[in-house]
């Protein structure tokens, strides 16, 4: 039976001090999703945009936490549980979730709503841990803080919309990384998550390194979400993010990833739900950032060469 993937815009840069970041849904669309998605035999249905609060509604400071500092978060909670609600109703339905961002924050909701009605596991691939909580963030944005924010960390615990309900931490594998903050690398080694490091791929390979965030994340889980920030790819290759970090993965390391996904989904039906964030067309160059996010999230579902 062909697979339904079901793309959910949300076009949120609340979460980020860099505008443009909500135009990536429209440049990942521009870029050719829906006909990789095809060629990858799957069938894509796009239900458009969220709609956005109002910019000029916009208070930085309204609905802080109770304690530290994240921007926006009243304009955060209303994005991502709309994102959570619609992940979760998809799923529901028999289909496959694909969220495109919009800044990392989006992941919040999406995490919060696929782990609604199964154990998650997740593969996070990023150049950034996203570990921060209110009262360890060096900036305030939000789209440094979903996974603390899914996991109940800090401030976030005392809210009721942002931990996912069934989300394992021990089962959350890193595949990337090479900028943590101070703070976040005790947050890390305290955790019971696995990091890949960048050095880790240098020294085994990236498929190797798949395989075994995906022993980590199907281990005692329903399923598993696939998080993909751009920035998580060398910025020669990417340019079209606002965090960019030198030394990232390779167009060819990034590919070889996600086919290794998708090599293990076919055979074992493993991945649950998907985010494709932090695409900045105002910083990309000819659209690339936004074609590879394309390509790559293709390349999840199967798409192959011959
Ligand atoms: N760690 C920094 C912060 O919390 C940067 C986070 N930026 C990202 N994360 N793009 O993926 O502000
Ligand atoms: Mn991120
Ligand atoms: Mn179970
Ligand atoms: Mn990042």
């Amino acid at each position: 039976m062909e697979r339904t993937v079901r793309i959910i815009g949300a076009p949120m840069d609340y979460g980020a001090n860099r505008r443009g970041v909500d135009m990536g849904p429209s440049a990942i669309r521009y870029a050719g999703l829906a006909d990789g998605l095809e060629r990858a035999a799957v069938e894509p249905i796009d239900d458009g945009d969220l709609s956005m609060p109002r910019a000029e509604e916009r208070d930085p400071d309204a609905g802080q936490p109770s304690r530290g500092t994240a921007k926006f978060l009243r304009e955060v909670e209303d994005v991502c549980t709309r994102v959570g609600d619609r992940v979760a109703a998809t799923l529901a339905d028999g289909e496959f979730p694909l969220v495109l961002g919009g800044d990392h924050s989006v992941a919040i909701g999406s995490l919060g709503g696929s782990a609604r009605a199964a154990d998650l596991g997740a593969i996070w691939f990023d150049a950034h841990a996203d570990l921060n909580t209110p009262e360890t963030t060096p900036s305030g944005n939000v789209h440094g803080m979903p996974l603390a924010a899914a996991l109940g960390r800090g401030a976030f615990g005392e809210t009721d919309w942002a931990p996912a309900p069934r989300l394992q931490e021990s089962s959350i594998a890193y595949v990337g990384l090479r900028s943590i903050d101070e703070r976040e690398r005790e947050l890390i080694r305290d955790s019971e998550m696995t990091a890949f490091t960048m050095s880790d791929i240098d020294q085994r390979g990236v498929s190797t390194v798949v395989e075994e965030a995906l022993e980590i994340a199907t281990d005692g889980t329903d399923g598993v979400h696939v998080s993909l920030d751009l920035d998580w790819l060398d910025p020669k290759t990417a340019p079209g993010v606002g965090t960019p970090v030198r030394g990232g993965v390779t167009y060819r390391e990034a590919h070889a990833a996600l086919e290794a996904l998708s090599r293990r989904d076919e055979a074992d039906g493993v991945l649950r739900s998907m985010d494709v964030v932090e695409v900045n067309p105002i910083l990309d160059e000819a659209n690339e950032t936004a074609t590879l996010a394309a390509e790559l999230t293709a390349s999840t579902f199967g798409k192959r060469i011959l």
